[in-house]
């Protein structure tokens, strides 16, 4: 997940200690440790020891490419050694590429919520861990397998967690392969996917393996499926709001500025950002929109003697959330908190004057 937006985070005090003493009670560190000793075959053993004939299993996942490649291939381990394997997403999957990915590659996933659990008997969580989410933290689970740095406050008789690793999916991969299992075109190329993603085409932390992995895969997908997953990141619908941007944008100095006006969805801001930093000679793009209540505002630079992240908070952080990384930001403002005469008169120019003022 790439979190270029912060989210204030404001707990009560007694909720974060019962918190604390909760977590210093139970970790799961000794089990990952142990877990970690093991060659890839005594790993997929002990596994594969935590499973029946006529188990159930439930598979829990917050839906992005590693966790649904992870998941299938946590299916395609347990077929035909269990009764039934289902899948469970806890998050409303958006991006388009997702649900690309879940079409061609036919992923079969359930939101968690819309059906019940009591036939299930075994849980497994992937490329993720109980406490990241509340809707997760409410199982007990068997297994837990994932890449994240390791929390406490949780436990499960099989922990699988090694955070050097850029995907769960090539922890998966490896699994798989002790297990002589040759994964189908659709699994490779989920598996592929989710290795490109998570690790941002290896310009993000990864380890060899994840690069064996990925060139064990390689061989097995299908190129036409990965670019049809990989490009569709642009609905239809979504095309109207290019002809907004080109229509509102102002150019002056090498930066870019557009006010979408209200939107849908806050994703397609991201996608107007990302598609002007392909202009040669452009140093700066900012794209704001309204969505719901809020005022949304993406910034885009090169990164050179620039700091995105920087400039949102200066820009917002007082009045809303504001923050990311050099090249990538995010500010998020209730119109609430906005000048009174900004609300419903917000437009290019205004965020072009805004943003003029802090920068040289
Ligand atoms: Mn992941």
């Amino acid at each position: 997940m790439v979190g270029n937006g912060k989210t204030n985070n404001k707990r009560n005090k007694s909720q974060s200690t019962k918190e604390q003493i909760e977590q210093e009670t139970i970790s799961p560190e000794a089990s990952a440790r142990a877990t970690k000793r093991m060659s890839n075959r005594e790993r997929l053993r002990a596994f594969l020891s935590l499973f029946k004939r006529e188990d159930h299993v439930l598979i829990n996942i917050v839906a992005d490419p590693d966790a649904m490649a992870s998941a299938m291939a946590i299916k395609r381990i347990l077929a035909r050694r269990v009764e039934e394997i289902t899948i469970g997403h806890v998050n409303e999957i958006k991006r388009v590429n997702n649900l690309a990915m879940i079409q061609f590659l036919k992923i079969p996933l359930q939101r968690l919520r819309t059906f019940k659990k009591d036939k299930f008997n075994k849980f497994i969580l992937v490329d993720s861990q109980p406490v990241h989410n509340p809707e997760l933290a409410r199982f007990q689970y068997d297994a837990v397998i994932d890449h994240h740095p390791i929390t406490t406050g949780w436990d499960a008789p099989f922990v699988d967690i090694r955070n050097e690793y850029g995907a769960t999916a090539s922890m998966l991969t490896e699994y798989l392969r002790a297990a002589n299992i040759k994964p189908s075109v659709a699994l490779s190329t989920a598996l592929f996917y989710a290795i490109k993603t998570d690790t941002q085409n290896f310009v993000k932390k990864a380890t060899a393996q994840d690069v064996f992995c990925f060139q064990y895969l390689f061989k097995r997908i299908n190129q036409n499926l990965l670019r049809r997953i990989e490009n569709a990141d642009i609905r239809k619908s979504e095309l109207k709001y290019f002809k907004l941007a080109f229509d509102a944008m102002k150019i002056s100095k090498n930066r870019v500025y557009a006010h979408l006006g209200k939107v849908a969805n806050p994703d397609i801001l991201v996608v107007v950002a990302d598609f002007f930093t392909h202009v040669h000679e452009i140093g700066w793009v900012f794209i704001s929109g309204i969505y719901g209540e809020k005022l949304v505002v993406i910034f885009r630079c090169d990164g050179y003697k620039k700091d995105a992240g920087k400039l949102a908070q200066r820009l917002f952080g007082k009045v809303g959330s504001a923050g990311g990384h050099r090249q990538s930001a995010r500010a998020e403002v209730p119109l609430k908190n906005l000048d009174g005469h900004l609300v419903g008169h917000f437009s290019t120019r205004t965020l072009q004057r805004l943003t003029k003022k802090h920068l040289t």
